[in-house]
C-alpha cells in the first residue's frame, strides 16, 4: 500500500464536522474505536448506516462519513430495525445514551429484544443525562446525586445487561470507553454477529458525572477467564453482581436465532425492500387512490 493510500484508508471514516463534545470526554474513545473496528473489518463508509435519537451519544453519527439517521429521542431502536430489513446488506448501528435507549426508549429496547433485527445496539452508559446538564437516568445508582436529585437517587437502576439476557439476545458486552483497543474488537465482534448485538459501554461524563475517568480505571477490569460466555446462567449471574459490574469482555454469546429482517419478508414482501423496483407513477398513483377520504 503506498502511502496515499494508507492515509486515505485512515481517514476513511473522518469527516471535518467539528466535535461539540468536551475535551477529555471518554465519548472520543468511543468514537476511535468505532473507526478502528470499521477498518478491521474492512468496511467501507457506504456498507454503514448509524442511527441515532438525541443526547451526547447521539451525536456519535456526526463525526463519523458514512450513512447516517438522526432522529427523534428515544426512538433510534425502529427506525434501525425497518432500515435492517429494507436493506440486511448494510451494518446497521446504533449509538445511543442510557437516558436514550434505557429512559425514554426502554419501550423499543425490550421490543427489539424480542424481533432480534440484524443490528448492533451501542450504549453510552454515562448514567446521567448529560445533554441536558446532569440529571438521573435509569442506570443511576441508587444514593447518588444528580443536577435535579440532590438528595440522592431513591430507586435502584435498571438492569438492562439481565433485561437482554433473560430475553436471549444473542450477543450481549460491556465495554469501557477508556479502553479504546478493547472496545474496538468488542465493537468488531458485536458487527459480525448476526442478529442484535448489544454493548453496554460504561463512559464516564466528566462534566457532570460524580467520578473522575481515573475512579473508574481503578475498578475496570476483564472479565475472568474461565467465564462460559454460552453458559446462560452464568452470565445472568455475572450481571447481577454488583461486585461485578465494572467487568467487561462478552458476557453471552450463543447461536444466532431468525433475525426479524427475514422473517419480516416472510410475511410481508418477497425480498429486501431496497432490491425491489421503484413503483412506476401510475402504481403511485393508485396506492394512494386507496387513502382517499370518503366521499
Ligand atoms: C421526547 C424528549 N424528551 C426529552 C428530551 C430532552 N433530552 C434531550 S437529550 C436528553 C437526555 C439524554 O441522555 P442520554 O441518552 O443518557 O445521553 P447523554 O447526553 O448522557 O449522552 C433529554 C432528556 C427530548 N429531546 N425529547
Ligand atoms: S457533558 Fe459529559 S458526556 Fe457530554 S461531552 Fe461533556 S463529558 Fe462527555
Ligand atoms: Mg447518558
Amino acid at each position: 500500500m503506498t502511502d496515499s493510500e494508507k492515509n486515505r484508508q485512515k481517514d476513511l471514516f473522518s469527516n471535518d464536522v467539528e466535535i461539540q463534545w468536551c475535551p477529555g470526554c471518554p465519548n472520543h474513545g468511543i468514537l476511535q474505536a468505532f473507526k478502528t473496528a470499521f477498518k478491521k473489518l474492512g468496511k467501507s463508509p457506504q456498507d454503514i448506516c448509524l442511527v441515532s435519537g438525541i443526547g451526547q451519544a447521539a451525536k456519535l453519527p456526526h463525526y463519523l462519513q458514512c450513512n447516517f439517521f438522526n432522529g427523534l429521542h428515544g426512538r433510534a431502536l425502529p427506525v434501525a430495525t425497518g432500515i435492517q430489513a429494507a436493506n440486511p446488506n448494510l451494518t446497521t448501528v446504533v449509538a445511543t445514551g442510557d437516558g436514550d435507549c434505557y429512559g425514554e426508549g426502554g419501550n423499543h429496547f425490550i421490543h427489539a429484544l424480542r424481533r432480534n433485527p440484524n443490528i448492533t445496539v451501542v450504549v453510552h452508559n454515562n448514567e446521567i443525562y448529560a445533554l441536558t446538564k446532569g440529571q438521573a437516568s435509569p442506570t443511576t445508582m441508587k444514593g447518588e446525586k444528580r443536577s435535579l436529585q440532590e438528595k440522592g437517587v431513591q430507586v435502584e437502576p435498571l438492569n438492562a445487561l439481565a433485561v437482554a439476557i433473560l430475553h436471549n439476545c444473542t450477543f450481549v458486552a460491556r465495554g469501557f470507553a477508556a479502553d479504546t483497543d478493547h472496545l474496538s474488537g468488542l465493537l468488531a465482534d458485536a458487527m459480525n454477529h448476526e442478529g442484535m448485538a448489544y454493548v453496554d459501554v460504561i463512559q464516564p461524563c466528566i462534566t457532570w458525572g460524580e467520578h473522575p475517568v481515573k475512579w473508574y480505571s481503578e475498578r475496570v477490569a476483564l472479565l475472568p477467564e474461565d467465564h462460559d460466555v454460552a453458559d446462560r446462567n452464568a452470565a445472568l449471574s455475572m450481571v447481577l453482581d454488583k461486585e461485578a459490574r465494572f467487568r467487561i469482555g462478552v458476557i453471552y454469546r450463543t447461536s444466532p436465532r431468525e433475525v426479524f429482517g427475514a422473517a419480516f419478508q416472510k410475511e410481508v414482501t418477497e425480498e429486501p425492500l431496497a432490491k425491489m423496483p421503484f413503483p412506476t407513477a401510475e402504481e403511485t398513483e393508485k396506492i394512494f387512490e386507496g387513502f382517499q377520504p370518503a366521499a
